[in-house]
């Protein structure tokens, strides 16, 4: 085990699926990392926006580096085991005043990820409280198995096929607060989700979606994954290289061609699709 997270952080985790907040960053970094991101926006606004939140760490080496953060990855040692990958990423980002919220769901509804016990990591490069739509989880709710899903397609919804659980325990929800640079960490089975940003600032959280033992298997496409920490014998992922640069045109071939396959994997079976 790497050993940062006390024992009663393990077993809160193993207990409620979830894990808030966890320092990764100084509040001064991820004011670096909002700018770096912001002036990629800038510069690349088709590559970073809808469906091309997803991944972005393929492309762009500051989220590459995130995703690869050292503190992150011995979280996730300690509550998954030395051996590990990660499977994607999504930058979940909510603009002031913006009406775009995230229905209950499970993350590994549609993911085609088994067994779907991976972990996100979902970092703040700005804060994440009430005002501007922080996480709410519902605690233990990993352990229940997944639910009936129903999609909406609701064009505020910022998941792709606007997904919900119907009757949430909602009275029993904890808001995940988080400061910029602190990061809160699930279980790919807990149900979450988040209101409009009301405030009049950007909400901005990378969520690195997910983190995978070595054993878990895409049962739906082609699975592309990344090494993160220990040995990778065993995996019947087929494995991808980090980015050699700020987006470098061989990195965005890969990743569009990724995303290409992802988005298949998420609408499977649905019955509309969107740019997301
Ligand atoms: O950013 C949000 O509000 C929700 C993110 C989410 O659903 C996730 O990271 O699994």
């Amino acid at each position: 085990m790497a050993g940062v997270l006390t024992p009663e952080q393990v077993a809160s985790y193993a207990r409620d699926g979830l894990l808030s907040p966890v320092d990764v960053l100084s509040v001064d970094q991820a004011e670096t990392c909002r700018r770096q991101l912001e002036s990629a926006e800038a510069r690349w606004p088709d590559s970073l926006s809808g469906a091309n939140r997803n991944n972005a760490h393929l492309v762009l080496p500051f989220l590459d580096q995130l995703t690869h953060h050292p503190t992150i990855l011995d979280v996730v040692e300690d509550l998954i085991g030395p051996d590990f990958l990660v499977a994607a990423s999504v930058l979940f980002i909510k603009d002031a005043r913006s009406e775009g919220f995230i229905s209950w769901h499970q993350d590994g509804t549609y993911m085609g990820l088994e067994p779907d016990d991976g972990v996100t990591a979902w970092i703040a490069l700005t804060p994440s409280n009430r005002s501007n739509g922080c996480m709410s989880m519902i605690p233990g709710t990993h352990k229940d198995g997944l639910h009936e899903h129903h999609d909406q397609f609701d064009p505020n919804n910022l998941l792709t096929r606007g997904q919900a659980i119907n009757d949430v325990a909602t009275d029993r929800a904890v808001d995940l607060i988080l400061e910029p640079g602190q990061a809160s960490f699930h279980h790919s089975r807990t149900i979450h989700g988040s209101q409009p940003n009301r405030s009049d600032a950007r909400r901005i959280g990378f969520a690195v979606q997910n983190y995978i033992r070595t054993n878990v298997r895409q049962t739906k496409a082609v699975g592309y994954a990344q090494h993160a920490r220990g040995q990778t014998s065993g995996s019947t992922m087929t494995l991808i290289p980090r980015p050699q640069g700020e987006m470098e045109p061989e990195d965005i071939a890969r990743r569009d061609n990724i995303n290409r396959v992802w988005s298949d994997v998420l609408y499977a079976g649905a019955a509309q699709r969107r740019n997301y």
